[in-house]
């Protein structure tokens, strides 16, 4: 089964004004996108619903952040299961904004996505590594240290339901629908966020195929070939084309040219 391309836009803490957030909309709902391609915007909680208002339907809509809670006194702070009920498809989580800044584990960071998934949300779950790490030569290892944990709590999770072609048939169960659906992995090398800094078409596809093969290997096979593996990290319009047609990058996680027409372009980035 072919992975459908994935395009998200991060809005991060933008924009700042409703004018800003009526412009980018309107551009959005304006442009012609390709309609293979899979697009969810993240905007900050606070404008979820009057974006998801004025929003085309088929653009999903996706929290930046969410708790491993379902309810009681954690202030602040938004449970899995108040996003379902608000129909919030996904969420994004592990961004390294909130693992560097808010001092968020990989193990945290496990707990939200299996609390996330339980509740019946989509993840854009991200990982990835600083320029220290990969000048030292540890990409892969970084990336697989915050992988570990959440597959480690997924495989504690009842995989039932999943069809035995998953290779989750003996020992695992609940979901009914395969983890490889329900999680887009985010490579966002750090030194890549908000720099400018895009990785070389060449170091995206390694780190992606080297994910790949790691699920490979801790999850299944199958799994590994169905996860859609997307990049993060300063992509803009003039780079989304080389490094989208990398065999193992399957769409793009984008932040500051999410909030601009280029976005547009991003989307369209295949065609
Ligand atoms: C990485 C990315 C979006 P930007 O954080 O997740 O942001 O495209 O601004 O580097």
């Amino acid at each position: 089964m072919p992975r459908q391309f994935f395009v998200g836009g991060n809005f991060k803490m933008n924009p700042v004004t409703q004018e800003q957030k009526r412009t980018l909309v309107k551009v959005l709902n304006e442009a012609t996108i390709d309609p293979a391609v899979e697009v969810v915007i993240a905007p900050p909680a606070l404008y979820i619903f009057p974006l998801k208002d004025i929003l085309r339907k088929d653009i999903k809509v996706a929290a930046q952040n969410c708790y491993f809670k379902l309810s009681g006194a954690f202030t602040g702070e938004i449970s899995p299961s108040q996003l379902v009920d608000a129909e919030i498809p996904y969420v994004i989580l592990g961004h390294s904004e909130r693992r560097t800044l808010f001092h968020e584990s990989s193990d945290l960071v496990a707990q939200k996505t299996r609390a996330a998934l339980d509740a019946g949300l989509s993840i854009i779950l991200c990982v990835g590594e600083t320029l220290e790490e990969r000048e030292a030569g540890k990409t892969a290892e970084i990336v697989e240290s915050q992988l570990k944990p959440v597959v480690g709590v997924l495989k504690e999770a009842d995989w039932r339901f999943v069809p035995a072609e998953y290779g989750f048939s003996d020992s695992f169960t609940k979901y009914h629908v395969p983890p490889c659906s329900k999680i887009v992995i985010a490579y966002e090398p750090v030194w890549a966020i908000g720099t400018g800094k895009v990785a070389t078409s060449a170091q995206a596809q390694q780190a992606h195929a080297d994910i790949r093969s790691f699920l490979s290997t801790a999850v299944s096979a199958a799994v590994a070939e169905n996860t859609r593996i997307i990049y993060g990290g300063s992509v803009n319009a003039g780079n989304c084309k080389e490094l989208g047609n990398q065999k193992d990058v399957d769409g793009f996680l984008v932040g500051g040219a999410s909030l601009k027409p280029e976005f547009v372009d991003i989307i369209n980035a295949k065609k």
